[in-house]
């Protein structure tokens, strides 16, 4: 079997390269860098998928987009049993309802804060919702964050890989004091030797 990634710098790639490191699963690592001024993609991640953005997963040729389609795919072929819930618990319920929520639902408040953010006075009136539904996400994830130091179970699931990305972004713009349970998560994640050597691989991300 064939694996190749395609890692945009600095990008939620980071934790697609993360799990290949955790489940010392063979592949390729084709890193793309984003454009110095506009900070989007080059151009030649079209060429691979229509949208040209990353992470993609190649295997045998067949592309694979989006994050938790990727995560997915590599926790039931390559996790051992080991990366999801059992097939119909209602933690896989649980897990399935995360998976979609990490990029579905999480990255509506982020992206509109980084987007708006641009806008400077023109975007203030925005600010006080996007504030308020950023503050309603991160906490829920606050909340039902496990004495585990994990979303679902005991142990690392797809669902922590996922999350690990809003986690980030609460660590990132300084709001780690105030959700201590997702800043120990991160803090977690940045100390296994997996995460270490997806960051020597993969290059700079947050400044880590
Ligand atoms: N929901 C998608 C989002 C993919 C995405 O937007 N990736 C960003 C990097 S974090 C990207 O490629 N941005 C560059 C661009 O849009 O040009 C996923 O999780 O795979």
């Amino acid at each position: 079997m064939s694996i190749v990634l395609h890692h945009l710098n600095n990008s939620r790639s980071q934790r697609i390269l993360w799990l290949l490191e955790e489940l010392g699963v063979p592949y390729e690592l084709r890193l793309h860098q984003r454009d110095a001024v506009t900070n989007l993609a080059p151009p030649e991640l079209k060429a691979i998928h229509p949208l040209g953005k990353s992470p993609l997963l190649e295997v045998d040729g067949r592309v694979i987009e989006e994050s938790g389609a990727i995560v997915q795919y590599l926790c039931e072929v390559h996790g051992g049993g080991k990366w999801l819930p059992e097939a119909g618990s209602d933690d896989a319920l649980r897990h399935n309802e995360l998976m979609h929520f990490a990029e579905g639902s999480a990255m509506t408040p982020i992206l509109l804060n980084l987007y708006v953010s641009r806008l400077g006075e023109a975007g203030a009136p925005l600010h006080d919702r996007i504030n308020e539904q950023l503050a309603a996400h991160f906490g829920y994830l606050e909340q039902i964050m496990r004495p585990s130091g994990h979303f679902i179970g005991d142990d690392w699931t797809g669902s922590d890989v996922m999350l690990s990305f809003p986690a980030e972004v609460v660590v990132m713009q300084g709001m780690g004091a105030a959700y201590p349970k997702l800043a120990a998560f991160v803090a977690a994640i940045h100390a296994r030797p997996a995460w270490q050597t997806a960051l020597a691989k993969g290059g700079p991300y947050f400044g880590n």
